[in-house]
């Protein structure tokens, strides 16, 4: 073997290549992966087989060779009536499994009448609020033979308590039905913001569902451990899987706490990945996770190996879709796809074409869900299991991912296990940090976007957008709340939410149990929610985000400079900082963007209010007076911005103040830019767009006359 050319028979003649330009690539990972990979990268890596420890190589024996992953599209919006026929003729084009989204409000514990919810409900998934809802929603669907997942995490005792009688309404009872519950609590705090009730009860929740499941249905997952939200936030790929990883050990070390042997319930905990462009990081992740979790699993003590198997679902990623040129998303999911499949995958969702704009049509689910079925049946990329088993790249790469994960999960470890992480705000603020990273990089340029950052379009075409009547969906809700609460029989329904409060003060009996009960008696998804609020309180975080990551990103950049002398200017005209307040109102969670925009404008020299998460406009209002700001810049991710924007230019004209400059960004559709400028918003950022070049035009609502990009820096400053 000795002849066989080696890596140091490559180098010299790939220098003369390239004139001995450095060909390393420094991963946001901190991995430097080299430009070629050879046999001796992968002495000792031997990653054995599919379906034996540490399944490295997959869970199952024959993987897609014996059965495909499951083709399970994340789906819901408006009535329950309006997803289940959306459900029934995906199932009938070649989905294979449901999995259910709910709206926000459904997600916080407010049923759809709440004050709170208005510009929410039926907007980002679907509304429940009764048992009679999950009945409509899984009508003509029998739950005996169709796995359903739920996302749900805040309210998960209700949702699982309706889904339970919903089925026994169906005639199915609780020990064949087959599915997964997210009910992953710990990265709501980090992440995802779905949270209700503080952290050590919302722990009581989750493993009373794991209680609750092992005991009475055995065929279904009792969370699904999500690093997918964290990917989406801006994780590294060693974030995302220590993190998770950590996660789900800390959830079955809960478990065992409350009593549980862990042979019981570990062959049910399931994972879930998000899937970005960084195709082979991706890949690499899947299996380093699989090898990390046999070995957590074997330290706890686990005996039965399938407590020990990683099983995961995945979905592409939504943040890596664009809404400029967005045909281009259809090839970016298809690779993400190939990705998750070739990493593994047990199930997976591919993301519609608009998702940077809104839920999808018929049109675009019907793409998403077809690129999963050309993969599945046209590729033959099935006919082989893990078949990047054995790449020199592919081993290297999954054991430095585990080396580095397990770097990171040994200083969780040390702090305390996950919860104690987690409550010290480090692994958000470390997760911030790489997101605020990866902007300032796309923002330059380094980190290519085709038809966003390069090759742009002059001009975008229009694209059909689905469109959601909230008010419409709200009054048929509360129409359909009242009947249910006039046809139940009050005095039972009652008792049997005291009993679920008591429960809850007292630390006593299974909380999903006395829930059914609850459920049974027709209680609404909101006062079993407060039932519980009662006895702990809900929760409440005020936003801290990272600083310095643009202003040293950006040290050298001609045009930050130039806004930050124009800041000065302004600062030197008002005689303090222009200050931006960052709000983000109604029960929408999801704050990357408010954070990198909050980061990114403090580094300019703004001052930056953060407003705490799910504000309601008035609640903006009143902030926004309190620190006197000259411009407020509401985030909105969930469709709420044609209720709750509005509304607030309203509140600050009433108030005397409209002065203050409501700028909107996020996921806003072109369509509803007119709407927006009609109604007082002066400026719209929709994805894609370059944070320096935000804060100029902020700078310009002031009076600040900012010249355009490239003009003299000097002149800039006055
Ligand atoms: C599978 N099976 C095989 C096999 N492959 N049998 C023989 N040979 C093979 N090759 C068997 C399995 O053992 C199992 O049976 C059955 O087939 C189904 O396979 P599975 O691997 O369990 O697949 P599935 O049922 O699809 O479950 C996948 C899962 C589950 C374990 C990952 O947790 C899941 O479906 N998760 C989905 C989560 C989800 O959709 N989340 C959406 C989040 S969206 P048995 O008898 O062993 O069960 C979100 C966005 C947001 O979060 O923020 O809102
Ligand atoms: N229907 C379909 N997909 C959804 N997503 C979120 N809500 C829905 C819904 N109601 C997808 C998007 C988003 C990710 C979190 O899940 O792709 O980015």
């Amino acid at each position: 073997m000795s002849d066989t050319p080696s890596y140091d028979d490559w180098k010299p003649l790939a220098d003369k290549e390239v004139k001995g330009r450095d060909l390393t690539w420094h991963t946001p990972e901190g991995i430097d992966v080299k430009p070629l990979y050879t046999s001796a990268d992968t002495d000792g890596l031997d990653p054995g087989v599919p379906g034996i420890a540490p399944f490295t190589r997959g869970p199952y024996a024959s993987m897609y060779t014996g059965r495909p992953w499951t083709i399970r599209q994340y789906a819901g919006f408006s009535t329950a009536e309006e997803s289940n026929a959306f459900y029934r003729r995906n199932l009938a084009a070649g989905q294979k499994g449901l999995s259910v989204a709910f709206d926000l409000a459904t997600h916080r514990g407010y049923d759809s009448d709440h004050p709170r919810v208005v510009g929410d409900v039926g907007k980002a998934g679907v509304a429940i609020d009764t048992v009679r809802d999950m009945e409509i929603l899984f009508d003509q669907i029998p739950l005996d033979q169709m796995s359903v997942s739920m996302t749900m995490n805040g309210a998960v005792i209700p949702v699982m308590a309706f889904y339970i009688v919903a089925a026994e309404r169906q005639g199915v009872a609780q020990d064949k039905l087959s599915g997964t519950i997210q009910n992953d609590i710990l990265k709501e705090f980090m992440v995802r913001n779905t949270y209700i009730y503080p952290p050590e009860p919302s722990m009581r929740i989750v493993s009373d569902i794991i209680a609750y499941t092992s005991a009475n249905m055995p065929k279904f997952n009792s969370i699904s451990i999500s690093g997918y939200h964290m990917h989406e936030a801006g994780a590294t790929a060693v974030q995302e899987l220590a993190f998770t990883i950590a996660d789900g050990k800390e959830y079955a070390k809960r478990a065992m706490e409350a009593g549980l042997d862990i042979d019981a319930f570990a062959p049910r905990l399931s994972f879930f990945w998000g899937i970005g462009m960084n195709f082979f990081m991706e890949i690499a992740k899947m299996r380093a996770a699989r090898a990390l979790w046999h070995d957590v699993m074997s330290g706890l003590g686990a005996q039965n190996e399938k407590s020990k198997m990683l099983r995961t679902h995945c979905q592409t990623s939504g943040v890596s879709l664009q809404e400029q040129d967005p045909y281009n998303n259809v090839i970016r999911t298809t690779v993400e796809a190939m990705a998750a499949v070739l990493g593994g995958t047990q199930s997976l969702h591919t993301n519609a074409l608009d998702e940077a704009i809104a839920l999808p049509t018929d049109f675009s689910a019907r793409i998403a869900r077809n690129t999963q079925l050309v993969i599945q049946e046209e590729t033959g990329i099935t006919n082989v299991a893990d078949p990047l088993g054995g790449s020199y790249y592919i081993e290297s790469l999954t054991a430095a991912l585990v080396e580095k994960a397990q770097a990171l999960l040994d200083e969780v470890e040390a702090t305390g296990g996950m919860t104690a992480y987690v409550a010290s705000g480090k692994p958000k603020a470390q997760i911030e940090e790489a997101a605020a990273a990866k902007q300032a990089s796309v923002d330059k340029g380094e980190t290519v976007i085709v038809g966003v950052n390069k090759y742009r379009r002059d001009k975008e075409d229009e694209i059909d957008t689905l469109d959601i009547d909230n008010h419409k969906v709200r009054q048929s809700q509360i129409a359909r709340l009242e009947k249910v609460r006039a046809g139940r029989d009050e005095f039972a329904c009652k008792a049997a939410l005291d009993a679920l409060a008591r429960g809850a003060a007292q630390r006593e009996g299974n909380l999903l149990a006395l829930a059914v009960e609850a459920a049974r008696h027709d209680a609404t998804l909101g006062e079993i929610s407060t039932a519980m609020e009662d006895a702990w309180g809900r929760y409440d975080t005020m936003p801290k985000p990272v600083r310095g990551v643009y202003s040293s990103a950006y040290a050298e950049d001609d045009r930050y400079r130039q806004v930050v002398a124009g800041v000065k200017a302004v600062e030197r005209r008002l005689g303090r900082a222009p200050r931006l307040m960052v709000a983000k109102m109604g029960q929408d969670g999801h704050d990357r963007g408010a954070n990198v925009i909050a980061s990114a404008f403090a580094d300019m020299g703004f001052e930056v209010i953060s407003g705490p998460l799910f504000q309601t406009p008035e609640e903006t209002r009143d902030m926004a007076l309190e620190h006197d700001v000259d411009a407020i810049g509401a985030s909105s991710l969930a469709a709420g911005h044609k209720t709750l924007i509005p509304e607030l230019v309203g509140l600050l004209k009433e108030a005397g103040r409209a002065d203050i400059k409501v700028i909107a960004g996020g996921v806003i559709p072109q369509k509803d830019y007119d709407f927006l400028r009609d109604a007082g918003v002066q400026g719209i950022y929709g994805p894609g767009s370059n944070v320096v070049e935000c804060a100029a035009d902020v700078l310009r609502l002031l009076g600040h006359n900012m010249p355009p990009a490239g003009e003299d820096l000097d002149e800039a400053a006055e």
